[in-house]
């Protein structure tokens, strides 16, 4: 064997036994109790939970947004994805008018591939349909193995968002070619209609990032994009769902048979909309805006008994300098906050307080994004599949600080927070690159995740 772990508390998504694990040519080789084989390394995790590796399936690395680009690029955002335990990302590339799926996925791997540390997948974003010639397409990138579509209901300025008509035709096709669609949504209109009455009357603060997209303005979106779905009986994704009332129209239709993924993000569990009226409130902003504590509460809800899919981070940072532009205009804060590095440790350590169990933390942040995007070789402890695993010692105590973090975003909207529990060891396809606070892994390792379709 390559690498064998011993005598650790396995955790799947259904249960946590006592076992060894293992490794050999990167591949998980052996599940089972007191393995006695020769290895070239030996693990010994008594005491410790050994976890499938996360899965973060909502990233912008690299992303040109908000009149910057974001300030992780893919060697550093895989870096501290590493070192929070997560072995997979799944990064938003964004199509433009005029080019193909393919061309923006390929150009977007060319960048990624030679600095990735830990394996990634993209979302092709859909901004137009180049007259329907983009939709074509779409078959050809679930053979590349790009097999998920994004939408934007908002972004008008920016020219990201599409109308109902185009999420349909989107919706459509991409459940043809067995891909999934997903949605940010919000209502754009309603949110320019509050910003230039905020404006007018100088009500600039942070706070009035939060007033402009308030609730409702997330629910109406939500609960139309469930319309269409439910409709014409196609998948679809909701991303970053943060809103209590959308939420629940969503699990609804879930439950009715629907075919309905929903995923949240930590900041949407941990912070509520007060965080805005904070004096560093702009660190925070990002869209959907973080809500009440009604929404908070119902999200945490749907956590723990199934209404939610996933947890990923929508991993977007900007730099203070640029979180400033906005200091007098909440309209020119770019959007989006650091995550990628505390989305394990956060949820592991919900699981460590009794909060969720360590089986539905392993589903939301590993089995089930694996399963709903179709990456088949990933999101399990299972004889075959890769041996992304994650060593977690439920006594370490972690304060986030900007300092230990391996990002290279100048702040985190985490800063003080103390998680009891956290990851000591990850391993990429049986490739250690983090161990107890420090990168060991390397740049170009990560490799691109062909996915499978859903049919
Ligand atoms: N929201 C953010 O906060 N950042 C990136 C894009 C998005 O939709
Ligand atoms: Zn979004
Ligand atoms: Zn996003």
């Amino acid at each position: 064997m390559d690498l064998l772990i011993r005598n650790g508390m396995l955790v799947t998504e259904t249960e946590v036994f006592r076992g060894d694990i293992g490794v050999q040519n990167g591949k998980i080789a052996l599940i089972g109790a007191s393995l006695d084989l020769p290895a070239a390394r030996v693990v010994d995790a008594g005491g410790k939970y050994v976890l499938p590796g996360g899965i973060d399936a909502h990233t912008h690395l690299a992303m040109p947004f908000g009149g910057t680009v974001s300030a992780d690029g893919y060697l550093s955002g895989t870096r501290a994805a590493a070192c929070g335990g997560v072995t997979t990302v799944f990064d938003y590339t964004m199509q433009r008018k005029g080019k193909g799926v393919l061309e923006t996925v390929e150009a977007r791997r060319a960048l990624c591939d030679p600095e990735a540390c830990v394996d990634y997948a993209f979302h092709c974003i859909v901004t137009d349909l180049n007259g329907g010639a983009l939709l074509d397409e779409f078959q050809a990138s679930v053979d590349y193995g790009v097999t998920s579509f994004k939408c934007f209901f908002v972004y008008k300025k920016e020219g990201m968002m599409v109308d109902d008509a185009t999420f349909l035709k989107v919706l459509l096709k991409a459940r043809e070619v067995g891909a999934i669609t997903n949605l940010h949504a919000e209502n754009p209109d309603v949110i320019d209609m509050n910003v230039a009455q905020f404006l007018r009357e100088g009500k600039t603060s942070a706070w009035y990032h939060y007033l402009s997209r308030p609730e409702f303005v997330e629910a109406e979106a939500d609960k139309r994009a469930v319309h269409w779905a439910k409709s014409v009986d196609a998948p679809l994704y909701i991303v970053h769902m943060a809103d209590q009332e959308g939420l629940e129209a969503a699990v609804a239709a879930k439950r009715a048979g629907a075919p309905i993924f929903i995923e949240t993000c930590p900041q949407y569990l941990e912070f509520t909309c007060d965080v805005y009226k904070r004096p560093d409130g702009r660190n925070f902003v990002c869209s959907p805006p973080i809500k009440g504590e009604e929404s908070r509460a119902a999200l945490w809800k749907a956590v723990a008994d199934g209404g939610i899919d996933t947890v990923a981070t929508d991993h977007c940072p900007f730099q203070s300098y640029e979180k400033d532009w906005g200091k007098d205009d909440f309209t020119r804060i770019p959007n989006g906050c650091a995550g990628i590095e505390n989305l394990y440790p956060y949820m592991l350590a919900a699981a460590n307080e009794g909060k969720i169990t360590f089986p539905r933390a392993v589903q939301l942040c590993s089995a089930n994004p694996a399963r709903i995007f179709g990456c088949t070789e990933k999101g399990s402890l299972t004889v075959g599949k890769d041996a992304d695993i994650v060593v977690y010692d439920p006594e370490k105590v972690v304060t986030i600080s900007v300092g230990n973090m391996h990002s290279d975003s100048d702040h985190t909207i985490w800063e003080g927070k103390t998680l009891k529990g956290y990851p000591v060891e990850t391993y990429v396809r049986g490739k250690l690159v983090y161990r107890d606070g420090q990168f060991v892994g390397e740049p170009g390792y990560g490799r691109f995740v062909k996915r499978a379709p859903s049919k």
